[in-house]
């Protein structure tokens, strides 16, 4: 078995095993959309999906990219804009949506490598300590995408 496909046997079983589990933190639905422009940050989504108690993630790290930062989008009077946030709270069994037009990872510099394969190995760090590691599937330009983010 060659290196990909022993990654995608890891990260297909990582996915079944997070089908029908409700009271345990994790996360699932994960894809990075690239940016069209270079240099311009690539935007990530997930679902998140709290445990038996109450967390915040407070930080989402990857070996292979230069930045990661969580962001909110908001709209006051038509205008949309866009804020750091420091942490994002996952209470206990609900599922909290990263998804365009507000909540949302912005990333820079997703490695080379990462794009071949077509997968972002991040880690979330949850206010309890706990570190979760996901494959986030990396959409390039012209593949079907969700609507573009800010
Ligand atoms: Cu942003």
């Amino acid at each position: 078995m060659n290196k990909l496909s022993i990654m995608l046997t890891a990260s297909a079983s990582l996915l079944l095993a997070s089908c029908g589990q409700g009271d345990f933190l994790h996360a699932d639905n994960a894809v990075v959309n690239l940016s069209p422009v270079e240099d311009n940050p690539s935007s990530g989504y997930m679902d998140l999906h709290g445990g038996r108690v109450d967390v915040e993630l407070v930080g989402v790290t990857s070996d292979d990219v230069l930045r990661m930062e969580m962001h909110e989008t908001t709209e006051e009077d038509g205008m949309m804009s866009m804020a750091k946030l420091k942490s994002i709270p996952v209470p206990a069994g609900e599922t909290v949506k990263l998804e365009p037009g507000g909540k949302h990872l912005m990333i820079w510099g997703v490695g080379e490598g990462s794009k071949k394969r077509g997968l972002l190995t991040m880690t979330l760090i949850y206010s309890n300590d706990e570190r979760i590691e996901i494959d986030a599937v990396v959409r390039k330009v012209g593949e079907p995408a969700p609507v573009a983010d800010e």
